[in-house]
């Protein structure tokens, strides 16, 4: 969801505020309260097959539900980020559902028969932008307009063993920030980037997670402001200008831009690109080529009446992007938050629910929808209801979906 910070970032109150940098973790004495008892749940859904288009009471196409867990059996507050873990001792997938209150951890190693593991509540207040990420067996979770909140740190092994519905807390705090509206890693290099701060301008707050308890603050990168998110990769693309450094693709409300920030100490944008009939660059991930980047505008559909519109960017030179073309869809709904896995573009379409796109050549737009599976049954309209977004990446192949209204749903192929 939008968060209309630009204005206010070039500010030059804010940007006092702001400053660049900031540091310290600090180290809790991780909590596990004894579970009170098992939510008494009433209402979860599924399994169901989609039979004649419904699953249960939800549009579908191709795609099966196993579960879906209500918000309040997760200790409530209304549904946003989701993300996921894989336990590498045995196995286990786990659910990170982000709340508004809290973070809910739910084990979906069976998905017709998932486990409320627990939950920890948000560091300071009720935010609804929540935003998590893993690495090395550890979740990173930040929290927009949500005063000091500062990253959380949770050792996700804790969840090993645990049957149900326990009350955690952080493992340590870095503190280095307030809110922040999201927070991306890079798994191969071991680097946080958060955005959407006050500090740095709201451009990349870079931490090395060396330590995963004890982030340190490396750089900020901000001369093009404030970025709403970013996906940062080790790049193995086309450009062979680049090979191997690291590249993060930008979000930033008005414009798509390339940064290396192999140098912490000095990073450069490569070049920034915009598109027709923009309303507010949402969020963009990159296809495995990293020839083409997908991005989600998150107010074209609502403010300019397009049709669910994805704008596909040209980045097959880093120091010279262009947009490509748009693909339209059937429906009006917003495309929010959105991940490639191979030749498939999943997004969390709010109120169209999961969209299921198959690509092939992406030079031309060879989009096609391959399945779907609509959490809000009620419309396809553009309102900010319904998907948030979506976790494609687990190993057994089910599909989280973060639902705002309805919970945690847990999907498949047919
Ligand atoms: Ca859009
Ligand atoms: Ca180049
Ligand atoms: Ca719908």
């Amino acid at each position: 969801m939008t968060k209309y910070i630009k204005q206010l970032c070039a500010s030059s109150i804010l940007l006092t505020l702001a400053g660049c940098g900031g540091s310290g973790t600090t180290t809790t004495t991780p909590t596990t309260v004894a579970p009170p008892p098992p939510p008494t749940s009433t209402d979860t859904t599924g399994p169901a097959p989609c039979v004649n288009g419904i699953a249960a009471t939800f549009p579908c196409g191709g795609m099966k539900l196993q579960k879906r867990i209500p918000l309040a059996d997760m200790g409530g507050g209304s549904g946003n980020d989701v993300w996921g873990w894989v336990d590498p001792d045995n196995g286990d997938e786990y659910a990170l559902m982000g709340m508004t209150n809290g973070t809910a951890f739910v084990r979906v190693t069976d998905p017709e028969n998932p486990v409320i593991v627990g939950r920890m509540a948000t560091q300071t207040i009720s935010a609804t932008w929540r935003d998590i990420k893993v690495y090395n067996n550890h979740a990173y979770i930040v929290a927009d307009r949500a005063n000091s909140h500062g990253v959380q740190i949770f050792d996700l092994t804790r969840l090993r063993g645990v049957s149900n519905n326990t009350t955690f807390s952080a493992d340590a705090v870095y503190s280095g920030i307030g809110s922040a509206h999201n927070i991306a890693i890079n798994e191969a290099t071991g680097f946080a980037y958060v955005v959407g701060a006050s500090q740095c301008a709201g451009g990349l707050h870079m931490l090395d997670l060396a330590n995963p308890v004890d982030p340190v603050f490396v750089g900020c990168h901000s001369d093009q402001g404030y970025s709403h998110d970013t996906q940062c990769v080790v790049y193995s693309g086309p450009d062979t200008d680049h090979t191997g450094k690291e590249i993060c693709f930008r979000s930033n409300e008005d414009s798509v831009s390339i940064s290396d920030v192999t140098n912490k100490n000095a990073p450069v944008t490569l070049s920034s690109a915009t598109y027709p009939n923009f309303g507010y660059t949402h969020q963009n991930w990159i296809d495995d080529s990293q020839s083409f980047l997908f991005v989600g505008d998150e107010l074209d559909e609502r403010d300019l009446g397009v049709a669910t519109t994805t704008i596909v960017m040209d980045v097959r030179d880093l120091d010279n992007i262009s947009y490509a073309y748009g693909h339209v869809q059937s429906t009006s709904a917003i495309d929010h938050n959105m991940y490639v896995v191979g030749n498939r573009l999943f997004q969390a379409n709010y109120r169209a629910g999961l969209r299921v796109l198959e690509f092939g050549d992406l030079t031309g737009n060879t989009l096609t929808q391959a399945m779907f599976f609509d959490t809000w049954p009620d419309d396809n309209n553009s309102g900010f209801d319904g998907a948030w977004s979506t976790y494609p990446f687990l190993p057994s192949g089910n599909i989280l979906i973060s639902d705002i209204n309805r919970g945690l749903f847990i999907v498949a192929e047919e």
